[in-house]
């Protein structure tokens, strides 16, 4: 992290990397409303009495009044609060913070954008300047894995972030990450705004306000919004996790096995307690065993078992117990169909739109062909005493002590609650705090299809990627959906490579299952292997959703030496040496000593590592490298190392020795 300093023409300077902020042209505007009205108050530049390094934003609106301080150090912060000093409630929508110059370094430069995605299924990858940002052309699918309120403009150069965006001038290395700070109450959206001509990006600052109530009186306090500048695309992302980190306690890396991707929804009884009985009988040191969706009567009615399940799930979760591991069930708690008992009893339970129709949250083919699904509003009264019978049943009666929460973006979509006084991601950490108060701080609590921001301190664990498939990439849904999120495999492993920074500063992060069976898959070897080596260097959590009894022992053997590495490459930090630079980083760093090299394009490719470039500071000099898994050796030749051609897919572990 180097200082910043503001300058006489209000500029940020950062001695090295010459990060330009030029707070005196920028703007802004408050939106609400009040009664039928609806307002857009500017926002105002001042000086704060002279002082170094302070500078003040304010509204002074007709009812809102908001003060925004911004300080530079080592990192320049905006904080502040919204105050409703008028007799009438106020409904928020969005402040909206514009940076016209925003300059990391210098013009006519190359630049990048790297998003993070809304999510854990949101394609997170950098964009450059001449392309576009798209979503699905299937709105089902939108509300899925895009933020509706944060939908990208499709325009080229325009792209658009949650939570955190880092912006880069790849000519002079400067990069500048700009993401939001404690407590994480509001989604914070940044957007980057490219001109083709090599003008200076534009950089927008959203405080979604979410369609909140502020009462007369009342005051809201705005998430704090953090600036990190650097040399390094690694360490902006390092030093921003580690000023946002919650207390978490260390815990073991979770291993073990989930009923997903080889079972889907066709998951029973017999077949499930079948794997546990293999995973007991070998010498494998798993933790948890997952039974996921597939055993219920209707999305929404947790409790009531259906007919694949006829002992019930207690008995299934003491077998899984007596075969030496921890039961884990999967669960969407804060959704719910319109065939369930929940909604024939309770619609007052289910967020709503305008209308007073119930909030769709997505279309799920594994659930039937009328797979429409609704959120649901933890602000209920009502709901929250279902919430707590569904996790006492799961956790104390029927003894599952991992739960996987699933669509939990559910609780947090836009629309009217019970209590509106809160924002969207406060309802959805209101729900997470209730399970976790219910289930007891000792049950593993992993989140999915989990905007990231409302789950930071509140989950031990957190899926940072789609979901992985027995394919590499779905070509005709991709091409008639237009989907970037589309899950396959391909894509778990771009996430999983840029968000592997994440593991263990915010949560465990979990990259999804390994899924390494050599029949019953479309993946070939090098594809599986790829999974296999993305999952290794970045020591993420991992469990295996392959049917046990038919793995050849040539695979058995495989897993075990997967997860040593794994353990062992969970000790490291890791950085995706050139996530700024490609859309699949293909150059990734353990600090245990490991190096993933990576072919994501459909066609061989002859690879020479420039290593001077990447790892000279890291390394130094001279290394040479072994292959895991063949046993390869290569050496630094002319500040470059020669990997020679690598096949479609392909991929390289190696150890630096
Ligand atoms: C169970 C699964 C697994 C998986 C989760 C989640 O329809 N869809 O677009 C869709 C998206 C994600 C999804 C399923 C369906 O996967 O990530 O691990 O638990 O649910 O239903």
């Amino acid at each position: 992290m180097q200082d910043f300093e503001v300058s006489s023409e209000r500029k940020f300077q950062l001695a090295h990397v010459r990060l330009g902020i030029v707070f005196g042209e920028w703007s802004g505007s408050l939106h609400y409303r009040c009664g039928e009205k609806e307002y857009c108050e500017e926002v105002l530049f001042t000086d704060a009495s002279g002082e170094r390094n302070r500078h003040r934003l304010t509204v002074e609106g007709v009812h809102a009044h908001m003060e925004l301080i911004i300080t530079a150090d080592a990192v320049a912060r905006i904080n502040g609060v919204l105050r409703n000093d008028s007799t009438e409630e106020l409904i928020l929508d969005n402040l909206t913070l514009v940076i016209d110059d925003f300059n990391p370094g210098g013009y006519l430069d190359r630049y990048s954008f790297f998003k993070n995605g809304y999510q854990s299924w949101t394609a997170t990858h950098v964009h450059f300047p001449e392309g576009r940002e798209m979503s699905s052309l299937i709105p089902s699918m939108n509300v899925m894995q895009d933020n509706l309120r944060n939908l990208p403009t499709k325009k080229k150069g325009e792209f658009t972030s949650d939570m955190f965006a880092v912006i880069a001038n790849l000519d002079k290395r400067a990069y500048v990450l700009v993401g939001q700070g404690k407590d994480f109450r509001q989604f914070l959206y940044v957007k980057g705004f490219f001109s083709q001509k090599g003008a200076v990006p534009v950089m927008e600052l959203v405080y979604d306000l979410g369609g909140t109530v502020l009462g007369a009186g009342s005051t809201m306090k705005l998430d704090e919004v953090l600036f990190v500048a650097d040399s390094s695309p690694n360490r902006v992302q390092d030093d921003y996790f580690d000023l946002i980190k919650p207390r978490i306690t260390s815990q073991q890396l979770p291993t073990g096995w989930c009923s997903w991707y080889y079972y889907f929804t066709k998951i029973n009884q017999k077949e499930f307690l079948e794997n546990a009985t293999v995973a007991g009988e070998r010498n494998i040191d798993w933790t948890y065993f997952v039974l996921d969706d597939g055993y219920f009567t209707a999305t929404g009615d947790w409790l009531s078992v259906n007919k694949k399940f006829p002992d019930g799930l207690k008995a299934v979760a003491e077998k899984v117990q007596s075969a030496g591991m921890i039961p884990g069930l999967w669960l969407a708690p804060f959704v719910a169909r319109k065939n369930s008992q929940l909604y024939r009893e309770h619609r007052e339970w289910f967020l709503k739109d305008k209308r007073g129709k119930p909030v769709l949250a997505g279309w799920n083919p594994n659930w039937g062909l009328g797979g429409n699904f609704y959120g649901l509003d933890v602000t209920h009264p009502g709901f929250q005493e279902y919430l707590q019978e569904v996790i006492n049943t799961a956790v104390h009666e029927w003894g599952f002590r991992y739960l996987k929460l699933d669509f939990v973006y559910g609780a947090s979509l836009y629309g009217l609650a019970f209590d509106q006084t809160i924002t969207p991601p406060e309802r959805l950490r209101r729900g997470l705090e209730m399970v976790r108060e219910t289930a007891g701080k000792d049950v593993f609590i992993l989140g999915c299809g989990c905007p990231l921001s409302a789950g930071i301190g509140l989950v031990d664990a957190m899926r940072i990627g789609p979901d992985v498939a027995p394919y590499w990439f779905a070509t005709y849904r991709y091409y008639l959906s237009r989907d970037p999120h589309a899950l396959c495999t391909k894509f778990a492993i771009r996430s999983i490579l840029n968000r592997c920074p994440m593991h263990r500063k915010l949560w465990i992060n979990d990259p999804d299952c390994l899924l390494i069976r050599d029949r019953e898959t479309r993946l070939n070897v090098d594809e599986r292997m790829s999974l296999a080596n993305a999952m290794i260097i970045t020591g993420g959590m991992y469990l295996i959703s392959d049917k046990l009894s038919a793995l050849a022992p040539h695979i058995w053997e495989l897993f075990s030496q997967v997860d040593s590495l794994i353990h062992l490459c969970d000790g490291g930090h890791v950085w995706p040496l050139d996530y700024m630079e490609r859309e699949i980083p293909e150059l990734v760093y353990n600090s245990k000593g490991y190096l993933a090299v990576f072919n994501f394009s459909n066609r061989p490719v002859y690879k020479r590592i420039p290593y001077q470039y990447y790892l000279g500071d890291i390394l130094g000099e001279d290394v040479r490298l072994k292959d895991v898994w063949d046993e390869s050796v290569f050496i630094v030749t002319e500040g470059n190392i020669d990997i020679g051609e690598m096949p479609p897919h392909a991929s390289r572990l190696l150890k630096v020795e």
